[in-house]
């Protein structure tokens, strides 16, 4: 292996990981864990019995499907078209298409992701399940789906599920919806997934199960480096933190190094050192009321017009309009 040549710019991954470990506290964007192994654990935690988010959205879409079609497309003759965002596998969207085609015999389901493997298995299996429904498959940051989501066309209903947007905090979450709502015309439906503040005795083990799915998927983010940037983290000298930031009302997770350490990354050509007790913070999972969530559709550009809630009141799902910027 030789190091990339220095005339060469880095990739995304070399400059956020350089970037992130330069900064104190040391932070990575979430964003990472999601190549095919982080992408096949965040599966997995989608059915723990502690990771309740999941099947509470699922349970919302299921109950109500119907009704959210009829208002998406309240005011238009237009067929609706789907745009989603960080779709991963897309299962629970299969319910909206299907609700979807019963409405107008076919729809156009645009699912966006980073994890390309993820989106080819979504791909194939709706092909599978859903033949009125035609997909094309975006492998992109959100911020650079943009000139996909303007080429569906009009009456688009864009999904924005399973609380990923607690990855942002609140300015960059309002700017996303904001870069996103320029591709979009007055009218347009906006379905986004919030899970809501609560005990951190429900929380926190959805963070950090019983049976280590969570730990292991933090620590892939390791295992990551070490293959695509020639890293050599000991997996064993890391151990992985959930914790409830009330201040904030979010999840945090960490990696948290057991031991003084040294670790080289030869593609950037740096070695890092890190504490005993060391901890790198990988990722941030807001928990929110209404109000909050309502305050940033609402300076994105979107008019909040009802909230819909799973039976147990874990976890919302919004409906946004947009009325232009
Ligand atoms: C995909 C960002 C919504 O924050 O709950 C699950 C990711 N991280 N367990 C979340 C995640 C650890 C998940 N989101």
């Amino acid at each position: 292996l030789k190091p990339r040549p220095s005339t060469e710019p880095e990739s995304d991954i070399a400059s956020a990981v350089r970037q992130g470990l330069g900064r104190s506290p040391r932070a990575l964007p979430p964003w990472l864990f999601y190549d095919a192994r982080g992408s096949e654990l965040f599966e997995e935690i989608t059915r723990l019995p502690e990771y309740y988010l999941t099947r509470a959205e699922r349970s919302i879409l299921e109950t109500h499907a119907d009704s959210i079609v009829q208002w998406a497309a309240r005011g238009t003759e237009e067929r609706l078209h789907v745009v989603e965002l960080g779709a991963g596998s897309a299962v629970k969207t299969g319910v909206l298409l299907e609700a979807i085609v019963r409405r107008q015999g076919r729809a156009l389901y645009v699912p966006v992701d980073i994890s390309e493997t993820a989106l080819q298995d979504a791909t194939l299996r709706l092909q599978r399940e859903q033949p009125n429904v035609e997909v094309r498959p975006v492998a992109a940051t959100h911020e650079a789906a943009l000139p996909a989501i303007r080429a569906v066309g009009p009456r688009r209903m864009v999904l924005f599920l399973g609380s990923s947007i607690g990855n942002y905090e609140d300015n960059e979450a309002i700017s996303l919806l904001q870069t996103v709502s320029r591709a979009l015309a007055p009218g347009a439906a906006l379905l986004l997934g919030a899970d809501r503040r609560k005990d951190p005795a429900v929380l926190l083990p959805a963070y950090d199960d019983a049976a280590g799915v969570t730990a292991a998927f933090n620590k892939n983010l390791w295992s990551r480096l070490n293959r695509e940037l020639w890293a050599d983290f000991d997996l064993d000298a890391w151990r992985h933190v959930a914790l409830w930031n009330d201040e904030r009302s979010q999840v945090e997770m960490h990696l948290e190094s057991t031991r003084p350490q040294q670790v080289h990354i030869r593609a950037l050509g740096e070695r890092y050192h890190f504490a005993q007790g060391e901890r790198v913070h990988t990722e941030s999972s807001v928990k929110y009321d209404r109000p909050r969530i309502e305050h940033i559709l609402r300076s994105a550009g979107f008019v909040p017009e009802a909230v819909l809630t799973d039976p147990e009141d874990r976890f919302d799902l919004h409906l946004g309009r947009f009325i232009g910027a």
